[in-house]
């Protein structure tokens, strides 16, 4: 029977979440010793563990037909490649930036200046579409310690915190790209194997929707429930169930992540009590 080989990173700032993702796909994946290539114990998957730089070539020559990995080396190393899902982890910006004592007057102050980076086809195309003219130098590691040992007047690189840029004495000046961790395959899947994602992306999209919604169960006055009803209209409609003390009622329903808060102070004015917000597993729809 046909496997789906799917690449991910090996050791680094993917592995563990990619990890955790396929096992809350229900696929195990074992983190122990990553050999090359494991198989996935109860679904037709390989798991291919390589640098994340290579996953993009491996899946272009047909080696793997799914992946994990960064946006940035998405837009950097792919040519052919199509990103179905963004998978809202290892989030970060491809920024530039400058020596901290410097002013900056826009993206004219890169005229004619020398920027380090290790994404020379990013930072070109950011170049081009803003017709400046620099020289991109390209280095593969500590690009942000290039302007301090005189390499170059800028730096293009991953920024996500802001702390490496901080203790090397530059700041940001201008976003580039957002990037996050992707699911990406290559064009003209076989069709067995087709169907293999098919399934693999009903249980990732359960996932993921779960991760990004909450349950939220309340009480409140007869009297405000329809208030309520308006503001959590929940996937169907919300769940009322009365409780034992007259004229009031217990609300159930499912609300986004990033609207949450917005929407916790919305139902405690509109007379919601004892509000309890629980994480969802996954969410079938
Ligand atoms: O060995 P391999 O080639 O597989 O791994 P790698 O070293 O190339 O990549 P890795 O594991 O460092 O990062 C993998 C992916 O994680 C990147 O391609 C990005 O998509 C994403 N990511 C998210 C980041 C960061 N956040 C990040 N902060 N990648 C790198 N960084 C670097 C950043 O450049 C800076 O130097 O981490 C440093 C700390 O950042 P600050 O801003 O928090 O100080
Ligand atoms: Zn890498």
């Amino acid at each position: 029977m046909q496997k789906l080989r799917i690449a991910i990173q090996k050791s680094g700032r993917l592995s563990e979440k990619s990890i955790q993702l396929l096992n809350d796909c229900g696929i195990s994946v074992s983190n122990g010793n990553r050999t090359l290539l494991a198989s996935g114990k109860n679904f037709p998957v390989e798991i291919l563990y390589l640098r994340d730089d290579d996953i993009p070539g491996y899946i272009e020559d047909g080696v793997a037909d799914v992946g994990i990995l960064g946006e940035n080396v998405v837009l950097e190393k792919g040519n052919d490649l199509i990103v179905i899902s963004r998978l809202s982890f290892a989030r970060c910006r491809m920024s530039i930036a400058i020596p901290r004592g410097e002013e900056y007057t826009g993206p004219e102050y890169l005229q004619g200046k020398r920027i380090a980076t290790s994404y020379p086809r990013i930072l070109r195309r950011y170049l081009d579409e803003n017709n400046i003219k620099a020289d991109i130098h390209e280095i593969l590691g500590s690009v942000e310690i290039a302007p301090s040992i005189g390499l170059s007047g800028a730096i293009f690189d991953i920024v996500s915190t802001g702390s490496t840029l901080l203790s090397n004495g530059l700041k940001e000046v201008e976003v580039v790209l957002k990037s996050e961790a992707v699911l990406v395959s290559g064009k003209n899947l076989a069709p067995e194997k087709q169907a293999i994602l098919d399934k693999l992306m009903f249980r990732l999209n359960s996932v993921m929707k779960g991760r990004t919604n909450r349950y939220v169960l309340l009480n409140a006055p007869n009297d405000s429930l329809q208030k309520i009803v308006d503001i959590i209209p929940g996937m169907k409609s919300p769940t009322i169930v009365p409780l034992a003390e007259e004229g009031w009622s217990a609300v159930h329903s499912v609300i986004s992540e990033d609207r949450f808060w917005e929407v916790i102070d919305q139902l405690k004015e509109a007379g919601a009590q004892g509000i309890l917000v629980i994480p969802i597993e996954k969410m079938v729809n």
